[in-house]
């Protein structure tokens, strides 16, 4: 459809990243007619799932619904076994979407970007790599992922350490057995929530060191039977239809919280007796909590489901030092991503399982031999980081990003990240984020709010070829309103109570600014934004021949 621009290495369009961003992003342009080249630092696809090979990985979205919905050919043929698979199963899945579509010839693998350049006479963008290739474009499109930059924080020692060291979101290929090794790993997320379990049923033994205890609940995964996969499949233009339209593109298809078949949370806890919490609890444990649908609206309420939080854990982990060491004090429910879990208190009542609550006294260094703390050394010969990623803006900094006059993004994006939609950038023309600071992005299943950026992406450079369009740039005007937009969303919300230390904040990372960076009106609420922007021309865009 459109004439495709391709000598040697000048391109339509460079994509940096082959997740499920990029990958879905090619074929969307390739299907234009564009030329197109994707760069990608790993030797294969699948982003999060190529790198994140930790024991226990998996999603915590159900499958069928964390899976592209683009393809009816893809979503048919496709059988998820469980209901929320496991990283092997979903770096099969972008394997076959790969061989699938044919994208491997595009995509360029074992190559990072090092930086990418407006160049203002030419109005083309400049992407160099590591490896001293230069490629020119019309669009940089930078589906480079908002996790995939792992965080290692700066520990006094820890190149003294004396044996192998890991971190999740590096997770070798050859896979590590930790039989008859003791195994120490710090940090207590989804990634380390997901790992602990598996870990101690492996190790010798396990030191947990945890900074703060998080909120988890059960994931009651389990084996998809072949009935409700073909149910699924059936009703699959609904559910991805209602997945689109809902807050968090997740509608829970056939399964409910606590793994029963109610979705919608009903009942208010500020209206329940004690009594009636101790039945909810004593009947359903952790499960009962996320059925009340007060808790991210009110503190108060949200402290009584706290209060069971503590409650439950005491009840479940046999060691009342260790139960009061895993229970979270001083921020509420919902304020950090939610993590759920498969047997992760259980894991606590095991003899080769030891917790260090770090509340009690912090890490002071790593040594030879292991971790010291403020309560004593812990010795083990392996370590685990799984202390998480510098996200959202972590991999569009890493690169030396510069707009229009050489601005760097780094500088732009000095308080903290600006964006109109998530999408553009004031100063950055025809440069797009799939997934950018300011879009639903981590609040979301991904895989929704991907499909929906890379659409956006193929519809306006169609319209700019259909109407001889050359340059995109979001307004300065439109990405303060937007920014302001995306604050006033989030404030007086759980996710930026005063409490709240979480990555969404950038309060993971030592310097980072504080500002919260995804958009948190929901996937549905959002699309409608971006689809008025099209119908009013492109509103807040500045668009030139
Ligand atoms: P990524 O998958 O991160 O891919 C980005 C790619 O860009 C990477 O391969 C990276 O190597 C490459 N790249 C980055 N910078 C450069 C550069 N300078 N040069 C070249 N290449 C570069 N989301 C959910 O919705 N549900 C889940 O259950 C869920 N589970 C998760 C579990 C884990 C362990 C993690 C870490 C994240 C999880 N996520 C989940 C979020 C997940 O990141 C997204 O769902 C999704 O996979 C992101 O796809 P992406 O293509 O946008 O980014
Ligand atoms: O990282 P995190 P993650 N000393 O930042 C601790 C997705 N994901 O990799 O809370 C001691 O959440 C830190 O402590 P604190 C999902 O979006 C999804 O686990 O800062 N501890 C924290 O406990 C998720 O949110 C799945 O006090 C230190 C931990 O390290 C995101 O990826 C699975 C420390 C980091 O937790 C990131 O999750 C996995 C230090 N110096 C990941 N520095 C699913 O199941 C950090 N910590 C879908």
């Amino acid at each position: 459809m459109i004439q495709a621009h391709h000598q040697s290495s000048e391109y339509d369009a460079i994509i940096v990243g082959a997740g499920f961003a990029g990958m879905y992003m090619l074929n969307s342009l390739k299907k234009l007619g564009l030329s197109v080249k994707v760069i990608e630092a790993a030797s294969d696809v699948g982003g999060t799932w190529f790198w994140n090979r930790y024991p226990g990985a998996r999603c915590d979205v159900p499958s069928m619904e964390y899976s592209y919905s683009f393809s009816e050919d893809l979503q048919q043929e496709w059988n998820w076994t469980e209901v929320m698979a496991a990283q092997p199963e979903i770096l099969e899945y972008a394997n076959h979407v790969a061989d699938r579509l044919e994208l491997r010839a595009d995509i360029q693998f074992n190559t990072r970007v090092s930086a990418a350049k407006f160049l203002d006479g030419d109005k083309r963008w400049r992407v160099d790599t590591e490896a001293g290739e230069t490629y020119i474009c019309q669009f940089c499109i930078m589906a480079t992922g908002c996790l995939s930059v792992p965080n290692t924080p700066q520990i006094d020692g820890a190149e003294t350490f004396k044996g192998d060291v890991y971190h999740t979101g590096e997770w070798p290929h050859t896979g590590v057995d930790f039989e008859n090794i003791s195994v120490g790993i710090i940090g207590t997320g989804s990634s380390g929530i997901q790992a602990i379990p598996v870990i101690a049923e492996q190790a010798k033994h396990l030191t947990v060191f945890q900074r703060t205890p998080n909120y988890t609940m059960p994931a009651h995964n389990r084996p998809l039977t072949e009935d409700f996969r073909e149910d699924a499949k059936d009703n699959y233009a609904d559910i991805r239809q209602r997945q689109r339209e809902s807050i968090a593109g997740i509608i829970g298809y056939g399964f409910g919280f606590g793994g029963s078949d109610t979705v919608e949370p009903t009942e208010a806890i500020l209206e329940t007796s004690a009594e009636e919490r101790e039945a909810a609890l004593s009947k359903e444990g952790f499960s009962a909590i996320p059925r009340y649908i007060d808790i991210g609206l009110d503190m108060s309420a949200n402290e009584l489901a706290c209060d069971m939080y503590r409650e439950q854990i005491s009840r479940t982990v046999k060691n009342p030092q260790t139960a009061e060491g895993l229970m979270p004090r001083g921020y509420p429910i919902g304020c950090k991503r939610p993590v759920i879990d498969t047997h992760y208190y259980d894991t606590f009542n095991r003899d080769n399982t030891t917790l260090v609550d770090l509340r009690q006294g912090g890490i002071e260094k790593i040594t030879e031999t292991g971790v010291q703390t403020s309560q004593g050394q812990f010795d083990f010969d392996a370590l685990v980081y799984a202390t998480g990623f510098d996200a959202m803006t972590g991999a569009l900094l890493k690169m030396d990003v510069r707009g229009a006059g050489g601005v760097k993004l780094s500088d732009h994006w000095q308080a903290g990240p600006r964006t109109y939609l998530g999408l553009q950038i004031n100063g950055f023309p025809n440069m797009f984020t799939i997934t950018g600071p300011g879009s639903p992005s981590v609040l979301s299943n991904m895989i929704v709010s991907i499909e929906q950026h890379v659409d956006w992406i193929s519809d306006c450079i169609k319209h700019m070829a259909q109407n001889s369009l050359q340059l995109i740039e979001a307004s300065a005007e439109a990405e303060e309103n937007w920014i302001a937009h995306v604050n006033e969303v989030a404030n007086g919300t759980m996710l930026t109570a005063p409490s709240c230390n979480s990555w969404y904040l950038g309060a993971n990372i030592v310097g980072k600014p504080r500002i919260f960076m995804p958009y948190a009106g929901g996937v549905g609420t959002y699309r409608e934004y971006c689809d008025a922007v099209v119908t009013n021309n492109y509103e807040g865009f500045k668009l030139s021949a």
